[in-house]
């Protein structure tokens, strides 16, 4: 692609002009979770010179944006999404220095680079956390949600409602100082922030969002955007699992009545003034209808989302039952591409791409057979494929160009670091029944965010090359490193690593029929084959 200003022509291979199309379009966007990508100083940690040193690697990749998930200073409760200071690097992930650095070597490049933007909520050591629950009377007392207690008939406290986090638990947590509740939609350690209350917005722009555009990045992966508005009326939800006091609630805080205004404010007042790029994460949203306002261009939204019913193949329900795997059928994976593939056919929206991020197991693992090394390779070989032909901006999940594979199944549960996995274990363990604890066990050991996260494998020396030998990384490294790593594959014209590099400038020559295309899928009942074909728009 090589364009760095807003807009270049688009043309494919027969010099058909498809039309001046915002950079980022045609981009290739790579995740790194920086915790697992590579450690420079052997503290088993990975980091942001690690980042920098593998820079190369990415851009001969034909990466053409780094995405870094949260890097920030934070007590690492939900692994950097748990934010304790915008403005600050947590220490073993290096300096603002070594951000700064590793900008000014993708601009170099002509790469960009975006980070993560987690603003649904802080972590509860920030300090407009803590101001907040100092005292009633306190200026940012209304920064984040409290609501006083309810009692049962007799005197029993309970929380305002009914609703359940998605760490398992309620969305409610006491607090004695005070004497209230505060709302997490996710874990008690991440208090939602009250975006009705536009001082507190004004304060997120400028502390969050402007201090890093500032800085020179080119724009952000935002965090749960469509949560931070929710209902105000504050009441229980249907009682859909009779099992538990606490209920899936998505409805209560998700794209709630002032979440359009609330996006087109953050576009107007900072990502436009600075041109930055913006892809929101838009969970619990699976009708084409509410997700094309976000995208929308005339809206002036967000430029993309990323829309969830694909990658969420296998799980129970985004909630209690999460872990429950579901089988379903390859039918049902070509509807779902095919649905979020043509939603924007007709409109002005823009759609991405993508089969990996570090909330899920990792896809040749869920999609393709690893029975062995042939179809190892082959599946990861036919997502490769899949995932570079398709409609929209493309983004890559570290690992996912190796083919790296979910953790092996013997591995103890001790191996699973994630909160949300060690939380729904426990909850399975609590209920006293076998029988779900071993379904829960059997659903994270496909499923659990884990799998993508444990180090990158980058040769074969002792920890993969993530780490120095001698070292402890933060999890532990795939048994398989020696078979399934970079050094291995690169050069070696079969690897899968190698497929990828042979199709990235492939999906770059007929961008007209891939990235611009109109998907059309062939024969939607046939379980065996996946067919699919493009024309131009
Ligand atoms: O995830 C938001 C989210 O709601 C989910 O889609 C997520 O996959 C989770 O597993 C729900 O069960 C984002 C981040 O990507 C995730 O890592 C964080 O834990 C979460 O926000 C809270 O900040």
């Amino acid at each position: 692609m090589g364009s760095i200003g807003d807009f270049h022509a688009v043309t494919d291979a027969s010099k058909c002009l498809v039309g001046k199309v915002p950079w980022w379009k045609d981009a290739v966007f790579y995740q790194i979770y920086p915790a697992s990508f590579k450690d420079s100083n052997g503290d088993g940690w990975g980091d942001i010179p690690g980042v920098l040193s593998r820079i190369d690697y990415l851009h001969e990749l034909g990466v053409d944006v780094v995405w870094l998930s949260p890097i920030f200073e934070s007590p690492q409760a939900d692994m950097g999404y748990d934010v304790s200071d915008y403005q600050k690097i947590y220490a073993p992930y290096g300096t603002i220095e070594d951000v700064d650095a590793l900008t000014s070597a993708c601009h170099e490049r002509g790469m960009k680079l975006i980070l993560d933007l987690v603003v649904n909520h802080t972590s509860i050591e920030h300090e407009w956390f803590k101001e907040s629950r100092s005292s009633k009377d306190n200026p940012k007392r209304d920064w984040y949600i409290w609501k006083p207690a309810r009692y049962d008939g007799n005197g029993q406290r309970l929380p305002p409602t009914n609703w359940r986090s998605y760490f398992a638990g309620p969305t409610w947590t006491w607090d004695e100082l005070t004497e209230e509740y505060y709302l997490h939609l996710y874990a008690p350690e991440q208090p939602d922030l009250n975006w009705d209350n536009a001082d507190c917005r004004k304060a997120i722009y400028e502390n969050t969002m402007r201090f890093w555009l500032d800085r020179g990045i080119d724009g952000f992966r935002i965090d749960t955007v469509n949560k931070y508005s929710k209902r105000t009326d504050f009441v229980d939800a249907p009682v859909s699992d009779p099992t538990s006091a606490h209920q899936p609630a998505p409805e209560m805080w998700c794209n709630g009545p002032r979440i359009h205004e609330f996006i087109r404010e953050m576009r107007q007042e900072v990502l436009e003034p600075y041109n930055a790029v913006s892809v929101g994460e838009l969970s619990n949203t699976p009708h084409p209808a509410q997700v094309l306002p976000y995208v929308s261009a005339a809206a002036k939204e967000l430029d993309m989302v990323f829309e969830f019913s694909m990658i969420r193949l296998g799980t129970g329900d985004g909630f209690g039952a999460k872990y429950i795997y579901q089988p379903f059928p390859l039918s049902r994976l070509k509807a779902l591409t095919s649905t979020w593939q043509t939603f924007v056919e007709g409109t002005d929206g823009w759609t991405t791409v993508f089969c990996e991020n570090h909330d899920n197991g990792r896809a040749v693992s869920r999609f393709g057979d690893t029975s062995s090394p042939e179809l190892w390779r082959r599946s990861a070989k036919t997502l490769a494929l899949w995932q570079t032909t398709l409609t929209g901006s493309l983004f890559l999940y570290q690992g996912q160009e190796i083919g790296m594979v979910n953790m092996p199944t013997t591995w103890g549960i001790d191996e699973y670091k994630d909160i949300e996995s060690s939380r729904f274990f426990l909850e399975a363990v609590k209920s006293g029944d076998a029988s779900r604890v071993e379904a829960i066990v059997g659903g994270l050991q496909i499923l659990a965010r884990d799998h993508s996260r444990i180090p990158f494998q980058w040769d074969t020396s002792p920890n993969a090359g993530f780490t120095v030998p001698g070292a402890h990384p933060w999890m532990r490294v795939h048994d398989n490193y020696r078979d399934i790593n970079v050094a291995r594959q690169s050069g070696d014209a079969s690897s899968i690593l190698e497929f990828y590099r042979t199709l990235l400038p492939l999906r770059r020559k007929y961008r007209h029929l891939f990235t611009h295309g109109l998907f059309r899928l062939l024969d939607p009942m046939n379980e065996a084959l996946f067919v699919y074909m493009f024309q131009s728009r």
